[in-house]
């Protein structure tokens, strides 16, 4: 009996850990982002901006929104290291992509660096968060320029959205992360993580009260 009400309480009162990837080619501002979120969502003060060196490893960052734990991955996006993403992909439940909006000349490696992602089975589902970034600049591509140029075809298939921020100052990163938390709490690929790590929901414990006591679920 403990234990059925134990479940039941650390079911309710828990919080559902989420693993973001973040991704995107090198310099695109994954790791300054990273060190926003940080600020912009907890009481910790991130790296400022002139402290941040290229990734070689991997950046982990914690925070938690709402009744969500949210454990972000921030991987390197050097050519040479991009190899190394897929190692994190049949962990995650979703991704981030941020792409730096005001240079051109390098969307075009971002885009196959993206159909890339997007082509791996171990992502099947996940929900993609594009990121526009460094809006602070005064040439940088809208979220709706970035979404016509790259024309992914394979994103009708998940949900996803384009958004404009800038790791600078913090622009679109709120808004972003909350739509984030809301598609990963209602996503499959979140029931099939969950599944996949024996972790029960409440339809469990409906049925075995509804044995033992009245049901009031
Ligand atoms: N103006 C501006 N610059 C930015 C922004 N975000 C990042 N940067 C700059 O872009 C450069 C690359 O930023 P990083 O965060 O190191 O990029 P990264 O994607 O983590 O790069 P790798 O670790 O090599 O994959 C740095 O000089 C940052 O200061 C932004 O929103 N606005
Ligand atoms: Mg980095």
């Amino acid at each position: 009996m403990f234990s059925l009400f134990y479940g039941l309480w650390k079911y309710i009162f828990s919080k559902t850990e989420f693993h973001v990837l973040i991704l995107g080619i090198d310099k695109a501002g994954k790791t300054t982002l990273l060190e926003k979120l940080k600020s912009v969502h907890s009481n910790l003060e991130g790296l400022p901006p002139d402290r941040i060196v290229p990734t070689v490893g991997l950046n982990i960052g914690r925070i938690e929104v709402a009744n969500s734990k949210l454990v972000f991955w921030d991987l390197g996006g050097q050519p040479g290291l991009r190899s190394i993403w897929e190692k994190y992909y049949e962990e995650a439940h979703a991704v981030i992509y941020v792409i730096d909006a005001a240079c051109p000349s390098r969307f075009e490696d971002a885009k196959s660096a993206l159909e890339k992602v997007l082509r791996h089975d171990d992502l099947q589902g996940a929900p993609l968060l594009i990121l526009a970034n460094k809006q602070d600049l005064p040439d940088a591509a809208s979220a709706e320029e970035l979404a016509r140029y790259l024309d992914l075809k394979k994103l009708d298939e998940r949900v996803y959205i384009f958004e404009a921020v800038s790791a600078y100052d913090g622009m679109g990163i709120k808004e972003s992360i909350e739509w984030l938390v809301g598609v990963m709490e209602r996503s499959k690929r979140t029931e099939m993580l969950r599944a996949r790590a024996g972790v029960t929901g409440p339809w469990c414990l409906e049925t075995v009260q509804c044995c033992c006591f009245p049901c009031f679920l």
